[in-house]
């Protein structure tokens, strides 16, 4: 037994330094190969994982909008015609954390604050459900820097009087303008019958100026024409007088979202419009210059319970 299995083992003797250089060779070869396939699975990886965080972009988008279309569509639900329901609130807000309420800053972030008579009693009334009153706004949930869209129940300067409901993570801006009726039961139109997009400039809930101030039928930035990085009636699109909060009839909405991680080798120099801003805020910056993609989602809709 002992005899056969070293006369077995001769061979194997005599050729041991080929073996051993063969087996680093292949082992080099293995290494090449595992890190070349590492590196792919890397890749697909990394492709998926952008993937993911797009997918999510773009569903909070889509969520959001679908949340703020159903109070849109119903606001102003006022069957005893007692006149306190419809748009109450379009000015901007600082944005806030945990911590601290909301209150009105000419600097801040678009609000919306929205009102029906649910229990048709005539009255606007706190605590129901579903509340007579929501405020759609940007939020710091977390204090982490990245904002979130929420909606705000009855009081639009203390979220802790009905509450504050997390629509959507990751909304960096938001945007609003309104299309009016001009008077006569009909929308408001521009020299070229563009649709007005109005808004308020100057944060006082009258509506004064509208976005197409090139009046081509596009909100761009071409329509910042004074180059100041804000729409506003220095443009040229001065509504004079100003129009109240009761002639709107149609939303305008502007949301810009952000991944949740960077993007590896990837930098966002876009620029983008949203409103009557033009994003990122630092004119000389390279666009947003940073590795986080966007979307934005720009939405119609119409208010049924106001005219027209
Ligand atoms: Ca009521
Ligand atoms: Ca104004
Ligand atoms: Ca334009
Ligand atoms: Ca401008």
């Amino acid at each position: 037994m002992v005899k056969a299995n070293l006369s077995n083992l001769e061979p194997h003797k005599a050729s041991a330094g080929f073996t051993l250089v063969e087996l680093m060779i292949g082992i080099f070869i293995a290494a090449l190969v595992s890190t070349a396939i590492l590196s792919v699975y890397e890749a697909a990886g990394r492709i998926m994982q952008d993937q993911r965080y797009v997918a999510d972009m773009q569903q909070n988008l889509r969520g959001s909008i679908y949340v703020m279309e159903q109070d849109i569509k119903a606001v102003g639900f006022d069957p005893d015609a007692a006149g306190l329901f419809g748009v109450l609130n379009i000015q901007r807000w600082t944005i806030t954390d945990e911590k601290t309420n909301p209150e009105v800053d000419g600097n801040g972030s678009p609000s919306l604050t929205l009102a029906s008579d649910w229990n048709q009693n005539g009255v606007l009334d706190s605590g129901l459900t579903p509340p007579e009153r929501v405020t759609y706004r940007l939020f710091d949930e977390g204090d982490d820097d990245i904002l979130d869209l929420v909606r705000d129940r009855d009081d639009p300067s203390d979220p802790t009087v009905g509450g504050r409901e997390l629509v959507a993570e990751g909304i960096e801006a938001i945007a609003f303008a309104y299309a009016i009726d001009n008077g006569s039961g009909v929308l408001a139109a521009t020299a070229n019958n563009n649709l007005i997009w109005a808004v308020d400039t100057d944060n006082d809930g009258l509506l004064d100026a509208h976005l197409d101030s090139n009046d081509d039928g596009a909100i761009d930035a071409a329509d910042d024409q004074n180059g100041d990085w804000i729409i506003d009636g220095l443009d040229g699109g001065v509504l004079n007088p100003p129009v109240p909060m009761s002639e709107i009839r149609m939303v305008r909405i502007w949301l810009l979202a952000r991944a949740k991680q960077i993007s590896k080798k990837y930098v966002n120099t876009d620029r983008t419009v949203i409103g009557g801003r033009i994003f990122p805020l630092d004119k000389d910056a390279n666009g947003f210059n940073d590795a986080y993609k966007r979307r934005v989602l720009v939405r119609t809709v119409d208010c049924k319970n106001l005219g027209i």
